[in-house]
């Protein structure tokens, strides 16, 4: 049976009167374009380039648009387009058109009218015909990025009229070169992602602890010396087998190169907003210039992550560097905006400063946070005279904030929310990069085969989700909020690869929630027009993660069951229970999995066209005699225990995901913990297990001494075992078994002396 008779005759006829009508609207789902525009009516045929298609300016201004377009072409095509002023009359075949017309309202906007005949985008600003061009980039085949010739493609772009316009005037993307340092290519070829997103902001974050990479002519050092560190720690802070490589690492940005990249932006209408970070995260100026710190002693350029408390003393010394280091940083970047950091500077040296105690003193200052206020205001001076404006991280609220000053919000969680409304009532503007839906040093998927980073879990479908104006705000104070950023900070990213995997595709799902109107969101929509541009971004050559087909796992609220779901609409899971890896013959996933009986749990993605496999899914669930029975902690137990529950030890379920290592385990280095398991009635036990996850990251540690006894009442206590481990960090091992001879009992008394830490105790 063909298609057409299994249609109904009403629908056949109504899909004729569609197809044949010549105009109908059709999803922007299936053009792929992203992010997704306000209007899209489709046409029926296509407009084909060829060698002789001419692009047509109306303005010097479009030039640059059109010269940006013909290079675009160029690679790919081979064809070298030729362009050309057009004044007035008819549009000719087989031609691009890029009208300036002032007469349109929206600065950003554009318009976009492709027939079989020709191309026209208009807009307000070249701006805005350069959004357009993105358009028609994104409309002809992916193959049009490669940067070689291809012969037998029609470079060709569908019919369609298209009104677009920006829902936000900040649409930003951050990148931290401090932590690891990029090529100038590099951060070309970042620019061009902003670019194709339409993306508008490039918050450079320039400056760290860890080194400092911009060139300042008055203070070579903080280049020479503060630009590189003598080795850099590999793996959390909070994994005691982190290693420090010892090989000199680090590298800056001449003051030429930054020219060259701020006009490489400019074409690409990306401001580059660059960072300066002050007072704290300067221990890589400090190491050049030790005179800038309250104590007097020598720094070196930190090779550690986390947070230092040595940060910038507020003396005139400290504050002549700063404006000379600004004098430099405006010349090279014209952005109205400069950010000038203000986060995460501790007030322990300032305390014991008596100069930062003199200034409190002489300025009536409160504390050492309106000490803070004071050096942000001053910074804002030197800005203000030169007609450029402050950003600070949000930590700039400290000790009173400006009436003038931008505020970059990083911090989401508890009472910060308030803050941001009160920042928004006063009339302040706000770009929002929160850390629960914008930080992309963030897990993309619960599969092993994420690459270690910072932490947490941020799936893509979440960061898609995230609305800039967020509920509960007033109309008012919606008016302030300029946009909203992705934030990649780099202490885990150390190649260029890698910052491709993390901030690929989560880009995209910015330009969305920055660009498209809300009620056109649709994750449906979204991840559909993702299938597509995957295959722009990997003929760009960047490595983007499709982590978001990844399989992952919900446990039912009881823990009776575990679904296993992928966000790919094109996906199937294929899965397996007993730990093996998982092939095209395994079977095929429909339902729950009930939690009855021990499970070595594998899933993966499958694409039902392609059959290609995504992510490497483990879950497992040991059905033991203390699952789901009472826990009890007697003495000192870990801070996270109190956090999580303690029934998480008995729950049965070890995981093997990357985001969940950190909170998923109990744990302490040298304490004892005592714990009682009342197994209900008097039950057969012959072995007792500690079990972790033994994957990279976090270490078990095994206790120096376990002993076991148990009690059929919970007071007469008998002793089964004592149990002795050399090594207190097993580095790779995944359990410690205790066997002894079988024993009837109710309760089970587990202490284990000077350090634990798993997730599970297996009783059998
Ligand atoms: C906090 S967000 C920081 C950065 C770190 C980041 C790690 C902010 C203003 N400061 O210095 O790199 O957390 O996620």
């Amino acid at each position: 049976m063909t298609m057409y008779n299994t249609l109904k005759p009403t629908l056949f006829v109504f899909l004729v009167i569609l197809l044949t009508s010549g105009q109908f609207k059709l999803s922007a789902t299936e053009l792929s374009i992203i992010p997704k525009p306000n209007q899209i009516v489709v046409s029926k045929g296509e407009f084909t380039f060829t060698p002789t298609t001419t692009i047509y300016v109306n303005e010097n201004s479009a030039t640059n648009v059109a010269q940006y377009f013909e290079h675009l072409l160029n690679p790919a095509t081979g064809f070298k387009l030729t362009i050309k002023e057009y004044s007035t009359g008819q549009f000719q075949k087989n031609s691009v058109y890029l009208i300036i017309d002032k007469s349109m309202k929206q600065a950003e906007g554009y318009q976009l009218n492709v027939t079989s005949e020709h191309i026209t985008v208009t807009a307000k600003t070249a701006k805005g015909l350069f959004y357009g061009v993105q358009t028609v980039r994104q409309l002809l085949p992916a193959k049009i990025e490669q940067q070689f010739p291809i012969n037998n493609v029609r470079w060709s772009v569908p019919a369609v009229q298209i009104k677009d316009n920006p829902r936000f005037a900040y649409r930003g993307m951050h990148l931290d070169v401090g932590r690891h340092f990029y090529s100038v290519e590099f951060i070309k070829k970042y620019i061009d992602l902003i670019a194709l997103h339409k993306l508008n902001k490039f918050h450079w974050h320039l400056t760290e602890d860890q080194g400092w990479r911009i060139e300042i002519k008055q203070y070579p050092k903080l280049t020479t010396v503060g630009g590189y560190r003598d080795g850099t720690v590999y793996g959390h802070p909070w994994d005691e087998n982190t290693r420090n490589d010892k090989v000199n690492y680090g590298g800056f940005y001449s003051q030429a190169e930054i020219k060259d990249i701020v006009a490489y932006a400019k074409e690409r209408f990306v401001t580059i907003i660059p960072e300066i970070d002050l007072p704290g995260h300067t221990v890589a100026a400090l190491a050049a210039y030790p005179e800038l710190a309250c104590s007097g002693k020598s720094f070196n350029v930190r090779s550690k992550w986390g947070v230092s408390k040595d940060v910038l003393c507020p003396s005139e010394t400290t504050f002549t560097f700063i404006e000379n280091v600004l004098n430099e940083v405006m010349d090279l970047f014209p952005s109205e905006y400069i950010h000038i950091g203000g986060d995460e500077a501790p007030k322990d040296r300032w305390k014991a400063s008596p100069l930062a105690q003199q200034v409190i003193k002489d300025n009536h200052l409160k504390d050492e946070f309106e000490l803070q206020s004071y050096f942000i205001k001053r910074l804002e001076k030197m800005l203000n005279k030169r007609n450029r404006k402050l950003i600070g991280w949000d930590e700039i609220l400290e000790g009173g904030l400006s009436d003038t000053a931008t505020v970059m919000f990083w911090r989401s969680w508890g009472e910060n929310k308030k803050h941001i409304q009160q920042v928004l009532e006063q009339g302040n503007p706000v770009i929002m990069t929160p850390v629960s839906h914008l930080y992309f040093d963030y897990y993309q998927s619960e599969s092993m085969d994420e690459p270690l980073v910072w932490g947490a879990y941020l799936p893509l479908k979440k960061v898609y989700s995230y609305d800039p104006v967020f509920d509960g705000l007033t109309d008012k104070q919606a008016q302030h909020v300029m946009g909203a950023q992705g934030n990649l900070w780099t202490e885990y990213i150390q190649t260029e690869r890698m910052v491709e995997y993390q901030s690929q595709p989560r880009m995209a799902a910015v330009a969305e929630l920055t660009w498209s109107a809300k009620q056109d969101k649709s994750w449906s929509s979204f991840i559909t027009r993702l299938d597509k541009h995957f295959n722009r971004l990997t003929a760009m050559d960047v490595n983007a993660s499709t982590s978001v087909y990844n399989v992952y796992g919900e446990f039912s609220e009881d823990k009776k069951t575990i679904t296993l779901n992928t966000d790919g609409e094109n996906h199937r899971i294929r899965y397996t229970i007993d730990g093996s890896q998982p092939t095209h013959q395994s079977a095929v996933y429909h339902a729950p999995i009930n939690l009855d009986k021990t499970l070595h749990i594998r899933a993966i993605a499958e694409n039902k066209e392609t059959l290609q496999h995504f992510g490497d899914y483990k879950q497992s669930y040991i059905n033991h005699l203390a699952v789901n029975k009472e826990i009890t902690f007697m003495g000192e137990t870990s801070a996270n225990l109190h956090a999580l529950g303690r029934e998480i030890l008995t729950d049965g379920i070890i995981s093997h995901n990357r985001h969940t290592i950190r909170n998923k385990w109990f744990g302490e280095k040298n304490k004892t913990m005592i714990a009682i398991i009342d197994l209900e009635s008097a039950t057969k036990v012959s072995k007792v297990t500690f079990g972790f996850q033994p994957e990279k990251g976090i270490r078990m540690i095994s206790p120096k001494q376990t002993i076991v006894d148990v009690s059929t009442d919970g007071q007469h206590w008998d002793n089964l075992a004592l149990h002795e481990t050399s090594n207190a960090y097993n580095s790779g091992q995944s359990s410690i078994e205790i066997a002894f001879s079988s024993h009837k009992a109710r309760y089970i008394r587990l202490t284990t002396v000077e350090g634990y830490r798993f997730d599970e105790i297996i009783v059998e």
